[in-house]
């Protein structure tokens, strides 16, 4: 049956390095022009982070992101997602004081600790010069991404609550829904809860089909109706996983944090890239891709 398809845009994430790719957006404007771009193409959410654009270094600096979220609100209504992950290396004051201060429709909530593994990317990329941050991507080894119990729960009370945001909830492995269960039994997040079945970081669970009827079998069990899901997938498995998802009901996030491809072999040149392919094999499946807000409905943001 045709359904709307919630596509998310994740614009420029902290995990690729600029000399990954020359098309991933570092500077307020050039995130702005790509987030607007991604919305044109078919994202009803952008999920944003910003960077310092001298050297493009993941930031926490509310300025800049008061400055993307200013320039993509003046051109477009897709519902702006904040990050509060962050980078791993990131206090958790510095994680949430852009959302503190914009106080935005929605936000990403991560629902556990872990190791989150970059240092793979650095042997992947040996072809591109790696004149940023050298060692950043092998420090990753002794990082841990931190969102404990009470780091959740004051995420929960700093930014949710009546009129605040809505989350996205990251869930790197089955682990992360138990937590899910436990908070919206609880009260402190509020049903339907969108939730953001995270596939293929090192650390987490891997990005495998099986994997994903895993995730969802044991989101049915422990949600129940309680609960809309979409599906991030790292790396070439950005869409094949993306496209599963669709097909079991769900929703789809695609974008340069998560996959600085669009095919092998072969970088995406732009955000928009790669959402118009989703929108091409959404709508070939027989369905449509939500507008705005038509997310806001299905999710209850802005409610
Ligand atoms: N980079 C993704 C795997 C966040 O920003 O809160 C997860 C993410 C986390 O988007
Ligand atoms: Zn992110």
């Amino acid at each position: 049956m045709s359904r709307p398809v919630i596509i998310t845009c994740a614009v420029t994430g902290s995990i690729h390095t600029p000399t990954m790719s020359p098309y991933l957006p570092l500077t307020p404007q050039a995130i702005a022009d790509q987030a607007v771009e991604a919305a044109q193409a078919g994202a009803a959410i952008l999920h944003l982070h910003a960077r310092d654009p001298a050297t493009g270094l993941p930031s926490s600096d509310p300025a800049l992101f008061e400055e993307i979220v200013g320039r993509i609100g003046a051109r477009c209504d897709a519902v702006l997602n904040l990050s509060t992950g962050g980078s791993s290396r990131m206090t958790l004051d510095e994680r949430l004081a852009a959302a503190r201060r914009l106080r935005p429709q929605m936000c990403s909530l991560n629902m556990g600790s872990m190791n989150f593994g970059l240092f793979p990317l650095a042997g992947r990329y040996t072809d591109w010069k790696h004149d940023w941050e050298p060692g950043f991507l092998e420090a990753t080894r002794s990082v841990i991404f931190r969102n404990s119990f009470e780091d959740i729960e004051t995420i929960l009370g700093d930014l949710g609550g009546a009129g605040g945001a809505r989350f996205e909830l990251e869930c790197y492995d089955v682990g992360h829904l138990q937590t899910v269960a436990f908070y919206l039994e609880k009260g402190l997040i509020k049903a339907p809860v969108f939730v953001q079945f995270v596939f293929g970081v090192l650390g987490g669970i891997d990005a495998a089909p099986e994997q994903l009827m895993h995730m969802k079998a044991t989101a049915d069990r422990l949600l129940g109706t309680n609960y809309r899901f979409s599906v991030l997938a790292a790396g070439r498995h950005q869409m094949p996983l993306g496209t599963m998802g669709v097909i079991l009901g769900g929703h789809v996030r695609v974008g340069l944090e998560d996959n600085l491809s669009i095919a092998r072999g072969r970088l995406a040149t732009s955000n928009a890239e790669q959402v118009a392919k989703i929108r091409r094999i959404v709508e070939e499946l027989g369905h449509r891709i939500a507008t705005p807000d038509e997310a806001r409905a299905e999710l209850g943001i802005g409610t």
